[in-house]
Order: structure tokens, then sequence, then C-alpha cells
């Protein structure tokens, strides 16, 4: 019987062989990969982003569990895909243009894979046409804009504006973050949600999900 647990606490401990090996043992039992993801692997990084937020573990703490995550997804993502497991929905992430910081984002990137997600990560320097594209050609449901200079933050409200000439704004949620973002900041500028750090965003996004899905 696989121990889901101990590679909950390999991951957490950022062990990459280590959740490797257990991972592989466990479909050489016969596993179900679902059960290893949800269980395993989900668990342990859902866990971690918990500490973050709380500030009992750091950035590296995170990157390293993260790496970890990432070689037993490697393992499992072939199987998922032939079984044709439904993701838990398409974020498309990016760092709005003019912008190259790039930690956070990909943090919260590796937080919502971690969670179910299939993430589109733009990567950086990104702006509404992009985003836009997403949406209507990749099937992007929640679009994460992250800003981390204040000089950069009304690329957010243009992605917005773009998405709602293009006339697709109701069929996607809009979520911001980043050190300079706030509530009243998503607020007024439209967006469907806010959060402080990549833990809250990634449960924000399976809000949003949820709300979309409704
Ligand atoms: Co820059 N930089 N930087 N920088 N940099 C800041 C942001 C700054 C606050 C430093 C300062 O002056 N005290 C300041 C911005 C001031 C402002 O506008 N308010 C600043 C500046 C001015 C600049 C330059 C203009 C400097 C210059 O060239 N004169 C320049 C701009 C370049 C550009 O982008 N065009 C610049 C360049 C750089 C480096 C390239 C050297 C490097 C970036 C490397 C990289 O990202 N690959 C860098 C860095 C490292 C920083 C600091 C030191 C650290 C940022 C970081 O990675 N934090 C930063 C000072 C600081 O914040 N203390 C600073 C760690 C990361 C995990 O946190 O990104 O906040 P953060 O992400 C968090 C949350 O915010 C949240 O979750 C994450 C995890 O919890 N979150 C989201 C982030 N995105 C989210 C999206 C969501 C939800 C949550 O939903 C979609």
């Amino acid at each position: 019987m696989a121990d889901y647990r101990a590679i909950a606490d390999a991951l957490m401990a950022g062990r990459a062989k280590k959740v490797k090996e257990l991972v592989e043992a466990a479909l050489q039992e016969g596993c179900n990969a679902e059960e290893i993801l949800n269980q395993g692997l989900i668990t342990g990084m859902s866990e971690i982003g918990v500490l973050f937020k709380n500030n009992e573990v750091y950035v590296p703490e995170v990157l390293v569990a993260a790496r970890a995550m990432y070689a037993g997804l490697n393992l499992i993502k072939p199987i998922l895909a032939e079984k044709d497991v439904a993701p838990a929905g398409v974020v498309a992430i990016g760092t709005v243009k003019g912008d190259l910081h790039d930690i956070g984002k990909n943090l919260v990137a590796m937080m919502l894979e971690g969670n179910g997600f299939k993430v589109i990560d733009l990567g950086i320097d990104v702006g509404p046409e992009k985003f836009l594209d997403a949406v209507v050609n990749q099937g992007a449901q929640i679009v994460a804009m992250s800003a981390l200079l204040t000089t950069t933050m009304p690329t957010m409200r243009d992605t917005i504006v773009a998405l709602e000439q293009a006339g697709v704004r109701d069929k996607v949620k809009v979520m911001v973050g980043g050190a300079p973002v706030t509530d009243s900041f998503a607020k007024e500028i439209g967006a469907d949600g806010y959060s402080s750090d990549a833990a809250s965003a990634a449960e924000l996004a399976l809000r949003l999900i949820k709300e979309l899905e409704a």
C-alpha cells in the first residue's frame, strides 16, 4: 500500500530524488495516478504553501519543494494525459508589460500546478493582447496577472478593458497580485480577485473556477 503521506513529506523537504522513487514505487504497485497526485503531490504542495503564507518557510524552501513536485509530476503527467483527467481549470499567468520580476509569478504558477490547474505561463513583459490571445485561442478560464512595479500596474486595467472590448469578459475570471497590488486596486479596476501570496492565489483560483462553472 503506497504511503501518500511519505510522498507529501518528501516533497515538503525538497527531496526530489525521494519523491521520484516513491512515486515510481506507487505506480509499480498499481496505485491510481490521480490519487498519487491529489493525496501525495498536491497535499504536500498545499501544505508548504500554508507554511510559506505563515512565514514558517521562505522562497528557497518553496522553490526546492516545487522542484520535488515536478520530479513526481513528470512521472504521472503522461498517465493523467492518457486517462484524460480534467485539470481543475486553465490559468494564463504572466507578469505584466514593462515588468521583468518573475519570482513571485513563478511561485504562484507552481502553486496553481500543485493544485491541479493547467497553467499557461506567458512569462514576463506580457501585454493585454497576449492575455487576450490565451483566452480566445488557448482556452484560459482565468487570467492571472502579477506586477511588482507601481508603474506597470495600469496594464492590469488595460487587460481587463481589452477582454471587455473583445466580448469575452464574462467568460473569464481575472485575478491580480504582486507586492504593490492591493485588494482595493483590484476592485477599482474590476478584477474578480486579489491575493497577497502564492498559497492564497491557489485558493482564490479554485474559488473563481467554481464561480465560473456555477
Ligand atoms: Co526590482 N523592484 N526592480 N528587481 N525588486 C522591487 C519590486 C522594488 C520594491 C525594490 C525597491 O525599490 N524597494 C522596486 C519597485 C518599486 C515600486 O514600483 N513600488 C523595484 C525596482 C524599482 C526595480 C527596477 C526599476 C530597478 C532599476 O532598474 N532601477 C528594475 C525594474 C525592471 C523591470 O521590471 N522593468 C528592477 C529589477 C529587479 C531585478 C531584475 C534585479 C530583480 C528581479 C529578478 C526576477 O524577478 N527574476 C529584482 C528584485 C529581485 C526585486 C525585489 C528585491 C524582490 C522581488 C521578489 O522577487 N520578491 C523587490 C523588493 C521587494 O519586494 N522586497 C524589488 C520575492 C517574491 C516571492 O515576492 O514577487 O512579491 P513577490 O510575490 C509574492 C506576492 O506578491 C504574491 O505571491 C508571491 C509569493 O507569495 N504574488 C501574487 C505575486 N504575483 C502574484 C499574482 C497573483 C497573486 C499573488 O495573482 C495573479
